[in-house]
């Protein structure tokens, strides 16, 4: 399991010219909202900054090279970049949804657009045969996040997109946990790339945004418009963030994953640890399909730690490296409790159906010393 090593190449230049009136090495924040035109509809290209912004077409151009894909759009967060792939549906379309998505992606589909009369199938993808006899004449969309979040499950891509194929719909895949250093779902067959970007791709824990990426340009036109009419973009100053954080995408990505397998290693052997979710531990059930589509396991790490809930808390009260927050994929290392909090939205059958439950922890593993995480970890442990 290794990165490519031109992707260490790529991530500092993607998107990036020297700007042609000054030679300024990096992209220029253009804050601005607007732009002088010579007669009506005559300028040099942009004219109102929701349609377009030199720093953000920067950004899109790093995004589509992330990915290997032939367009990008960037959104003001993911469930915004999310709303607008969703935004191109009508009502009477069916989409199948892996079941252990994002708490936020389940209640964008489950409690916004259910209302117009769009229908969601939440299933386990793992299971290729019943997503097969899942699938229905009026399903557009599969919808699959992987690893997933928090149980980190590994879906097999190739096999969606083939499901996808066979009717006509299309494959969105949700590529946060992986990042595009770790796994391509375009060259795997996914029609649609997404991302939060707040997380690995932004790195520092400081900014929200989203990002697509499209190999079909009448696709990516349907999208693009949906960006422009409906207006969730970032700013500029998200936008020079976010390209400076790609320049470093690469090694942070290989410190991330060497720590959640040091850490995941070590949970594994630890006497008050139920169960350790990481597919690069061997016993993952989806180890072997991890191994084949994706070129490194990332940076988080889920487990089901023994006791009581009280046990939980003072658990996390305990660590001092591992900070107690949402999110993930920031150069800190995080810890997240999913049933009450970043998956406190799914229902509470699911949630049970699912196993997260009071003893369900979740790890983003920062890029500190994998020995000060791991010693953190025992302590806590004590
Ligand atoms: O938060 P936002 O940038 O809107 O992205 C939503 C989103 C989409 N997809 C995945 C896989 C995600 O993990 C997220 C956001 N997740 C968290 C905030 C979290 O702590 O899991």
């Amino acid at each position: 399991m290794t990165i490519r090593p031109k992707d260490f190449t790529k991530v500092v230049h993607a998107g990036v010219e020297p700007d042609p009136r000054t030679g300024a090495i990096m992209t220029p924040i253009f804050q601005t909202s607007t732009y002088v035109q010579e007669a009506p509809n005559v300028h040099k290209g942009w004219d109102y900054s929701r349609a377009g912004n030199p720093t953000r077409d920067a950004l899109e151009e790093a995004f589509a090279a992330l990915e290997g894909a032939k367009h990008g759009l960037a959104f003001s967060s993911g469930l915004a970049a999310e709303q607008a792939i969703i935004q191109i549906l009508k009502p009477g379309d069916h989409v199948l949804v892996c079941d252990d998505v994002y708490g936020g992606t389940g209640r964008l589909f489950r409690r916004l657009f259910a209302k117009y009369d769009i229908h969601f199938e939440f299933l386990d993808m793992t299971q290729v045969e019943q997503v097969k006899a899942a699938l229905r004449p009026e399903t557009r969309l599969i919808w699959v996040e992987t690893p997933t979040n928090p149980l980190l499950k590994v879906i097999d891509i190739q096999a969606m997109s083939a499901l996808a194929k066979s009717k006509g719909a299309l494959l969105v895949v949700d590529n946060t946990f992986a990042s595009p250093i770790y796994q391509s779902p375009l060259e795997l067959g996914a029609d649609i790339v997404m991302h939060s970007t707040t997380k690995y791709i932004g790195g520092h824990s400081d900014i929200i945004g989203g990002a697509v990426m499209i190999n079909d340009t009448k696709l990516y036109e349907e999208i693009k418009f949906v960006q422009f009419a409906a207006g969730a973009v970032p700013g500029p100053f998200e936008s020079f963030l976010l390209l400076r954080s790609i320049k470093t995408l690469a090694v942070r990505m290989e410190k991330h994953s060497i720590n959640a397998q040091a850490v995941a290693q070590f949970l594994q052997g630890h006497p008050r640890v139920a169960e350790v979710f990481f597919p690069g531990l061997s016993h993952h059930p989806q180890h072997a399909l991890a191994a084949k589509q994706m070129r490194g396991y990332s940076g988080m790490v889920s487990f089901n730690l023994k006791g009581s809930y009280e046990d939980v808390v003072t658990f996390l009260q305990r660590l001092k490296v591992f900070a107690l927050a949402e999110s993930l994929g920031g150069v800190e290392s995080l810890v997240n409790h999913p049933e009450k909090m970043t998956h406190a939205s799914v229902p509470e059958d699911m949630r049970r159906k699912l196993g997260i439950g009071p003893n369900l922890i979740r790890l983003s593993c920062g890029i500190e010393s994998a020995e000060d995480l791991v010693a953190d970890l025992l302590e806590a442990l004590r």
